[in-house]
């Protein structure tokens, strides 16, 4: 096993590493930021290593820095968490140069996922639904004039090396593709120094249905189903749950399926998330596969009963699954509202402070991860997260009645929250019925 973990991020995902160290008696390291002297995994870590400035690139994303901390420090293998270097193929690289484990897949798997039109051709080839699209990255205008009439409108243009929602664009009419790819492509080059454009058949209301996949590296792979995520705000996730209310066990089963393939075909081991969309028709397609741990991951934890952060450090040790398909079971429902430090009075603009006063919920089927107390002072330097109100049921009529019971008890003082929003969200008819899309959130406001 490990002895040392040093864990290159902040907030309530290095809280949540922290503790998986704990529970399976490794030893922690936090790095912080001048900027988060005072924040949780700072002081709850065993040992904490300062690595720079409250800028990002200044501190959690600059790799010289982590790798030092992580040599300084002794530690065996850094666990990136998500973003900042969680899915950065150089960073994975760099890593194993200095005789350090990364905590996450090869970075020859980072490479591949990253280019998101090597992504698509990979699920393609390995017979997964894709989105009816151009074969891989458009080499100039006169292709993505040729492949537009192929495609029909309604049609999106992706960057390449884009993901989340950056650099895409819904074209609905011919008229409009010579200025949009020129302006993507610029923008995506700008933004990821790649201006690789791929297009796509647009598909309309789609809902976000992603699989939770985990594998070893000896080439086990299993599925522990999917989280519904539709309920989204300009691509930030607000609410998900599992399981998704609009799959059938059928449904599950051949997605599951795909997922692994997917996986399998990419080279992949440790936690990663397949993403699909799935269309009014109950059609779904490969969109992206995500390298890393995800925020949403509790909802699964909690229907698995499965500790993904501690079965990601098994894997990296080398240590197989120790289960098949058939061991996982899907019990009951889970819920998670993402609470953050902002105003939806204001177009939801961030409002970093000092959390004078906290009431967290607990009871019967509630998880809080968060990485506040009372007296903390959230930065105004980083995302606008403060805790992850997590639930789970027998059925999805308990988690929704434990979601409110526990979000109606959530109390703040001196920071503005979206609890209020998410109390309204609760109640929409849409979501109540489990009948929504990634547009209802859209159509809310
Ligand atoms: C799409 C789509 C419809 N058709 N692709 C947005 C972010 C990026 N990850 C992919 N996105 C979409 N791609 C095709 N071919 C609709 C979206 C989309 C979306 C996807 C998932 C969650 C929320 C979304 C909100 C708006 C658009």
């Amino acid at each position: 096993m490990f002895k040392k973990i040093l864990i290159a991020n902040r907030g309530e995902i290095a809280v949540r590493v922290l503790r998986a160290c704990r529970d399976m008696g490794i030893v922690s390291v936090a790095v912080y930021s001048e900027a988060d002297r005072h924040a949780l995994h700072t002081q709850l870590a065993d040992e904490s290593v300062c690595i720079g400035p409250a800028p990002s690139k200044d501190s959690y994303l600059n790799m010289k820095q982590v790798i030092s901390a992580a040599l300084a420090s002794r530690a065996d293998a850094i666990h990136p968490g998500y973003g900042y270097l969680s899915e950065n193929a150089e960073f994975a690289e760099l890593c194993g140069q200095h005789g350090i484990t990364f905590i996450g897949p090869a970075p020859k798997a980072l490479r591949l996922l990253g280019d998101k039109a090597r992504a698509i051709e990979t699920a393609r080839n390995a017979g997964a639904p894709v989105v009816p699209g151009s074969d891989g990255a458009l080499p100039d205008m006169d292709a993505a004039k040729a492949w537009a009439e192929k495609i029909g409108f309604p049609l999106m243009l992706k960057a390449a090396a884009g993901g989340g929602g950056r650099g895409i664009r819904l074209l609905r009419g011919a008229g409009e593709l010579e200025s949009a790819f020129a302006t993507a492509s610029e923008e995506a080059k700008s933004f990821f120094g790649d201006g690789r454009m791929y297009m796509e058949k647009y598909i309309e209301h789609p809902r976000h249905i992603e699989f939770q996949i985990l594998g070893d590296q000896h080439g086990n792979i299993v599925h522990l189903g999917e989280r519904e995520c539709s309920l989204q705000r300009r691509h930030q996730k607000l609410l998900e749950e599992a399981p998704s209310p609009f799959l059938t066990e059928e449904k599950r089963a051949e997605m599951g399926a795909a997922a692994v393939k997917i996986a399998k075909a990419a080279g992949y081991f440790s936690a990663g998330t397949i993403e699909f969309l799935a269309g009014a028709d109950e059609r779904f397609y490969f969109m992206e596969m995500n390298p890393r741990i995800q925020v949403e991951h509790p909802v699964t934890e909690l229907i698995t009963g499965i500790d993904l952060v501690s079965e990601q450090i098994r894997v990296a040790l080398g240590e197989p699954l120790g289960y098949i398909q058939e061991d996982i079971a899907l019990k009951g429902h889970a819920m998670e509202c993402r609470v953050n430090a902002e105003d939806p009075d204001k177009g939801f603009a961030p409002r970093p402070g000092t959390i004078n006063g906290l009431h967290v919920p607990g009871g019967p089927g509630v998880r809080v991860d968060a990485a506040i107390y009372q007296g903390y002072t959230v930065p105004p330097f980083y995302d606008s997260l403060l805790a992850k109100l997590v639930v789970h049921g027998r059925d999805r009529t308990e988690a929704l009645a434990r979601m409110k019971r526990a979000m109606a008890e959530f109390l703040f003082e001196g920071v503005v929250t979206n609890c209020d929003f998410h109390l309204k969200l609760l109640e929409h008819e849409g979501f109540r019925n489990g009948d929504y899309s990634v547009d209802t959130i859209g159509e809310l406001l």
